[in-house]
């Protein structure tokens, strides 16, 4: 599972990344939370499912019945104005895009980052037209990749025997976008009726929009939003699409403020709590007062709730726990509920076996839903929160 970060220069994607990715307790298997300079893990929160059970049990990742689960970001920078004309985006960006499969959008929403990247006063640039402007750019760098040799395959499609669909899946393969993906939008928007070799430049753009709208959902993060002086542009930003309101740079505090021992913060939350008998500096007790009136404008800082929103509410993914050991809900050295995957809706016990390892799948003959101890089939459809165990001939490993 990963999440692209994108959006115009300064507007705080690298914040965003810093806030997203800096842990504030060192996690037992992962290490690192930055793997490339640009590539990093974020946590969502979900229930673990020890609530369920009622049991308490030593992980990591799981503090007081919430379970944290890693997701990875990816800070895609380089597109800037004109960039589907190739200036700036290399092999780099098509391999940030490809691996994306939610896009958040980061926006300066108080307007206050040119087109340039420049720092001008807050309110003088108009937040609507970066949306616009990023997503135009991005269709337009994946228009120009289709098409490349378009009117040739266009023709061959109709004189040889050859078909569209996997066609223009294979062009745009280098994005992990797939016939089932081409189809359904070449369905959609009623394409397929219409000889190829008579779409007109707005069918085309019309079905690489579609496209990027079904394959790489956005979110957009209405970022630097502590310097807006009213927020009826969030409004106006949501009639757009998936808005959520953020400060970026105040996570960021807050999380290091958190990592230095100061302050008790569960990230995503309204407050904070300076701990006890801990000395502040003069300018750390500034910095947390302007974190504290931020907090009060905003609700929170926005960013855990960005992820959060990227992972369930437009990829609308499920958590689900793999057990070995159903009576103890552990592995086999007795780790209780060690795993917790993210799986899209519709998944089944298969897929979640293909994912654990391929022997399991290989081998796979049952499995049991531990919650309600049922035998199920490699076709049951898993849900949210489900615990299952996986009975295979060929174990993992
Ligand atoms: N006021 C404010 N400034 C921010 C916020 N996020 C980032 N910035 C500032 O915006 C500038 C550009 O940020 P950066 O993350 O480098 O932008 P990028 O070019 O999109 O990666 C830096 O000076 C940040 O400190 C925010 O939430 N609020
Ligand atoms: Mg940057």
């Amino acid at each position: 599972m990963q999440i692209g970060l994108l959006g115009k220069t300064n507007v705080g994607k690298s914040t965003f990344f810093s806030a997203a990715t800096e842990t504030l307790v060192q996690i037992g298997n992962y290490p690192f939370t930055t793997i490339e300079p640009n590539v990093g893990i974020a946590y969502v929160k979900t229930n673990c499912a020890c609530k369920h059970f009622g049991i308490e049990h030593k992980h990591s990742l799981c503090i007081e019945g919430t379970r944290f689960i890693p997701v990875k970001l990816i800070d895609i920078a380089g597109l800037v104005p004109g960039a589907h004309e190739g200036k700036g985006l290399g092999n780099k960006f098509l391999d940030n895009a490809r691996q994306a499969e939610v896009l958040i959008h980061v926006v300066d929403a108080s307007g206050s980052t040119d087109s340039q990247g420049q720092s001008v006063a807050v309110g003088t640039q108009d937040p609507l037209q970066d949306v616009q402007f990023v997503e135009e750019e991005f269709d337009k760098w994946m228009l120009q990749i289709l098409k490349r040799e378009w009117q040739k395959l266009a023709r061959e499609t109709e004189t040889k025997n050859i078909k569209l669909i996997p066609t223009i899946a294979e062009r745009l393969s280098g994005l992990g976008i797939n016939e089932y993906d081409v189809g359904s939008v070449l369905q959609k928007l009623e394409l397929l009726t219409k000889k190829p070799t008579t779409w007109n430049d707005d069918d085309l753009f019309l079905f690489i929009k579609e496209l990027r709208n079904s394959t790489k959902p956005m979110i957009i993060a209405a970022n630097k939003a502590d310097l807006c002086t009213d927020l009826s542009v969030i409004e106006e930003l949501k009639k757009k699409g998936a808005t959520i309101a953020c400060s970026a740079e105040t996570e960021l505090v807050l999380k290091k403020a958190s990592k230095a021992g100061l302050i008790d913060y569960n990230p995503g939350e309204k407050n904070f709590k300076i701990k006890d008998g801990v000395n502040i500096t003069p300018e750390q007790s500034k910095a947390l007062e302007l974190v504290k009136t931020v907090l009060a404008k905003l609700e929170s800082t926005g960013v855990q709730q960005i992820i959060h929103s990227a992972c369930f509410d437009l990829l609308k993914l499920i958590v689900v726990f793999p057990v070995e050991d159903e009576t103890n809900l552990s592995n086999k050295d007795g780790d209780i509920l060690p795993d917790a995957h993210l799986l899209p809706l519709g998944s089944t016990v298969k897929d979640l076996a293909t994912l654990i390892h391929s022997d399991l799948a290989k081998g796979f003959l049952h499995a049991i839903d531990v919650k309600t101890k049922q035998q199920i089939s490699g076709s049951h459809q898993l849900r949210n929160e489900d615990v299952i165990k996986i009975i295979s001939t060929l174990s993992r490993g």
